[in-house]
């Protein structure tokens, strides 16, 4: 017996389709979103791809090169720079519309969240499944985006499904089914298992869920150690009792202090903005999140707020470029400064996740 229905909504090749979003004439084209590096020419990789491009055979993380390769014969080829602020606008109104059908919602990441839907339905599956279908329609008609929706009574099996049949996908898996269900994927399915632990897995002739149903649990905790370990015992029953958490998408990440005096010398406060710098760096770190605009932040002696921000060309993880830009920043704003600095601030913006974070050692 199934106590919660929960949903898994994950958008269809989003940074592409966003493109194809505000110009559809796109939409017949195959479509590269590439994230192009600062070394300059076709240097970079592509973020992602829309079906079409696909069929050529262009991936997620290939440098940008191959997939021009792979589609030279083909005239009508578009590859377009990644354009985070607008995928952030689109994500932000689809994440609004799911919000509304929720009784929790989890944001995930910018193009997918949980719902915890369990109240609202009844816990009942056919309301679920027209709540799932509804919230496609809505997205479909307001933002016109696809998205592919999994259903279920836990998160492990919804995400399985959501992306079980993509595009514009609708997975319901009941609990009586979640067993059929399970039984001919591959391993790899199962979210956090990465080409390590499926190559590990295929060794001792493990491809599908049904035969890794069939490993003991002491065995796996021999090859994996316990936490991973018990994670895929049970995800390849379908057992997940994660509950759907409350989260809201984060907008940024921001620090601000006091400083020791009010100044408006360049070295002193340099100096504070450093550690300011490793402080938010810190925070970026821990949640697993590039960002894409730094700011600082002045309060002055008379309490008025002063603030200047910067786009870098390229999402990063990097703290020399954050220290980098914020004090550039800083050196302009010093420019033309009259009144003493009182508090100092340091804002990171334009959040997306780390990629690469889908093996299991990352997950936990
Ligand atoms: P799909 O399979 O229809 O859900 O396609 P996407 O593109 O939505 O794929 P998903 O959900 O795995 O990833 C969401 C976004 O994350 C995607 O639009 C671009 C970005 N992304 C995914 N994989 C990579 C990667 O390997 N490198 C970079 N830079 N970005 C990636
Ligand atoms: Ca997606
Ligand atoms: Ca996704």
């Amino acid at each position: 017996m199934s106590d919660r229905i929960v949903l898994h909504v994950d958008f269809d090749y989003f940074y592409a389709q966003c493109e194809e979003i505000r110009n559809p004439n796109l939409r017949t084209k195959p479509v590269s979103v590439c994230i192009f590096s600062d070394r300059g020419g076709d240097s970079g990789a592509i973020a992602t791809a829309n079906y079409i491009a696909r069929k050529y055979g262009v991936k997620s993380g290939m440098p940008i090169k191959f997939a021009k390769s792979r589609l030279k014969q083909i005239s009508d080829a578009v590859f377009l720079p990644a354009d985070f602020p607008y995928y952030s606008d689109i994500s932000e109104k689809a994440m609004e519309i799911m919000k509304n059908h929720a009784d929790v919602f989890e944001y995930v990441g910018r193009d997918e969240a949980y719902l915890d839907v369990t109240k609202r339905t009844q816990n009942n599956f056919k309301n679920a499944g027209h709540l799932a279908q509804q919230i496609k329609n809505q997205i479909r008609n307001e933002i016109k985006m696809t998205c592919s929706v999994g259903v279920s009574s836990n998160k492990i099996v919804s995400k399985i499904a959501s992306n079980h049949k993509k595009p514009d996908g609708l997975t319901m898996i009941e609990p009586q089914n979640t067993e059929s269900f399970l039984a001919p994927l591959k391993v790899s399915d199962i979210p956090g298992i990465g080409k390590v632990t499926e190559e590990k897995l295929r060794e001792i002739n493990l491809n599908t869920i049904e035969e890794l149903r069939k490993v003991d649990i002491f065995t796996l905790n021999k090859m994996f150690g316990r936490k991973i370990s018990l994670y895929i015992y049970n995800a390849a029953r379908g057992i997940d009792e994660e509950p759907v958490a409350e989260k809201q998408p984060t907008i940024q990440y921001s620090r601000i202090v006091t400083l020791k005096k009010d100044s408006t010398e360049l070295d002193f406060l340099a100096s504070s903005l450093e550690e300011i710098c490793a402080d938010v760096y810190e925070t970026a770190v821990k949640n697993k999140k590039m960002f894409k605009s730094v700011g600082i932040q002045f309060i002055q002696s008379d309490l008025t707020g002063k603030t200047k921000s910067k786009m870098l060309k390229n999402p990063t993880l990097s703290l020399e470029e954050l220290k980098k830009t914020a004090h550039q920043l800083l050196e302009e704003a010093l420019i033309d400064q009259t009144l003493g600095v009182r508090r100092l601030g340091v804002k990171i913006s334009e959040l997306s996740d780390l990629q690469g974070q889908s093996s299991l050692t990352n997950f936990f």
